[in-house]
Formats: C-alpha cells, sequence, structure tokens
C-alpha cells in the first residue's frame, strides 16, 4: 500500500512526478491546487472563497482545504493508497492529516522532499504562465513556502518519514531518482 506526500517549492515538479507515480501505481493523484482551481474554474462556494487566495500566492484558509482533503481521502478509490500533492503546506495541516490518518487507520505514508533552487522554479513557473504565475505571486509564494511550508521537512524528518529527491534534474532523472529511492 502505497500513500505518499509530495513536498516542495512551488515549481519544484510536484505535480508533474506525483501524476507520473500515481498512473505507474494505480493509485489517485490528490492534488489540492487541483481541486482548488477545478472548483474556482465551476465558481463553486469552495472556488468563489478560495480565488483572491489562489490569486495573490497566499494559502487558503486551512478548514477549507482540510475539509475537502478528508472528503477525498473518504472516496473508495483513496482505500488502495494515494499521493497527496501540495497537502500539508502548514505544520497545522500536517497536524491535523496525522490525526485524520490515525483516526482512519491509514497509516504508514512516507513524504518526498523534491528539493529545488529558487532560480530553477521562477523559470519553469514564468514559462508555464498558469494566471498565478507571475513574477510577482511567485515571490510571494516562494516567501509563503520558505515561511509556512519549509518547516514540514524538520516535522517529517523528525518522525522518520522523510526522502529527499533533487528537483533540479530534468523530468525525467527526477521520475528516474523517485522510482529507484521508492522501489517501485
Ligand atoms: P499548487 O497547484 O500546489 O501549485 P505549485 O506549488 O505551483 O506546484 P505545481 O504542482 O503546480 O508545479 P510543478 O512543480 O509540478 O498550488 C497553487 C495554489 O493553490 C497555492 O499557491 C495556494 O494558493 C493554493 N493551495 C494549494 N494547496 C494548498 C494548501 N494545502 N493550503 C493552502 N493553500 C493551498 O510544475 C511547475 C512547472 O515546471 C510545470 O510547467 C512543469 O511542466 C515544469 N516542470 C516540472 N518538473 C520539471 C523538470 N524536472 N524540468 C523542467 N520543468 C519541469
Amino acid at each position: 500500500m502505497t500513500r505518499l506526500i509530495f513536498l516542495g517549492p512551488p515549481g519544484a515538479g510536484k505535480g508533474t512526478q506525483a501524476q507520473i507515480l500515481a498512473e505507474h501505481l494505480h493509485i489517485p493523484h490528490i492534488s489540492t491546487g487541483d481541486i482548488l482551481r477545478q472548483a474556482m474554474k465551476e465558481q463553486t462556494p469552495l472556488g468563489i472563497k478560495a480565488q483572491s487566495y489562489v490569486d495573490s500566492g497566499e494559502l487558503v484558509p486551512d478548514q477549507l482545504v482540510q475539509d475537502l482533503v478528508e472528503e477525498r481521502l473518504e472516496q473508495a478509490d483513496a482505500k488502495s493508497g494515494w499521493i497527496l500533492d501540495g497537502f500539508p503546506r502548514k505544520v497545522t495541516q500536517a497536524a491535523f492529516l496525522e490525526e485524520l490518518l490515525q483516526k482512519t487507520g491509514q497509516g504508514g505514508e512516507r513524504v518526498v522532499n523534491l528539493d529545488a533552487a529558487d532560480d530553477v522554479v521562477v523559470a519553469r513557473l514564468l514559462s508555464r504562465g498558469r494566471k498565478d504565475d507571475t513574477e510577482e505571486v511567485i515571490r510571494r509564494r516562494l516567501e509563503i513556502y520558505r515561511s509556512d511550508t519549509a518547516p514540514l521537512i524538520d516535522y517529517y524528518s523528525d518522525r522518520q518519514k522523510l526522502l529527499t529527491i533533487n528537483g533540479d534534474q530534468s523530468q525525467e532523472e527526477v521520475t528516474h531518482e523517485l522510482k529507484a529511492t521508492l522501489g517501485s
């Protein structure tokens, strides 16, 4: 049973690698960013609430993402494993997830820390050109990554769950290193 969490700065390749690995392992790829973007596109109550945060590079309030993750992990396809991409992004979210997984008996998760240098991620995101990929918003997302998300590296390292992969490499090299490290 594979349960993985992908951690890393914006543009490190979390979404890219999580998608490849999820297809390879036949387990769902659960991206909070994708779920929020879909909700914004459909203008659901969640999407309307999340819009201004995502557009400016801020994290959306914990309660919104926690509710959506809890609901998603309850679905039948998540019983055979999952890859969580973009959640948790804060220690408060990690504590919530730990409690949720304990409560639902879904332990044994490992955490992939996809590390990448600032200049590499900025160049990648600028060339992707999503609505929240302007230079100003990318800078804000990197600041938030450092202040709120990077502490999760110690959090999961202390719990002996952390694997670190060099995300500066080409997409194929990252996939290769990832599969070799996970033994999958
Ligand atoms: P996300 O969708 O998670 O966005 P991201 O951090 O930019 O990563 P993404 O997965 O898209 O990029 P990737 O590195 O794969 O979040 C967006 C927003 O949603 C957040 O700012 C926040 O507002 C909100 N949000 C999401 N989760 C939240 C949470 N838990 N709490 C609160 N708010 C939350 O790829 C980037 C680009 O690089 C792509 O174009 C890709 O093709 C390219 N690329 C990838 N790997 C490469 C490689 N090895 N070489 C060259 N290019 C590569």
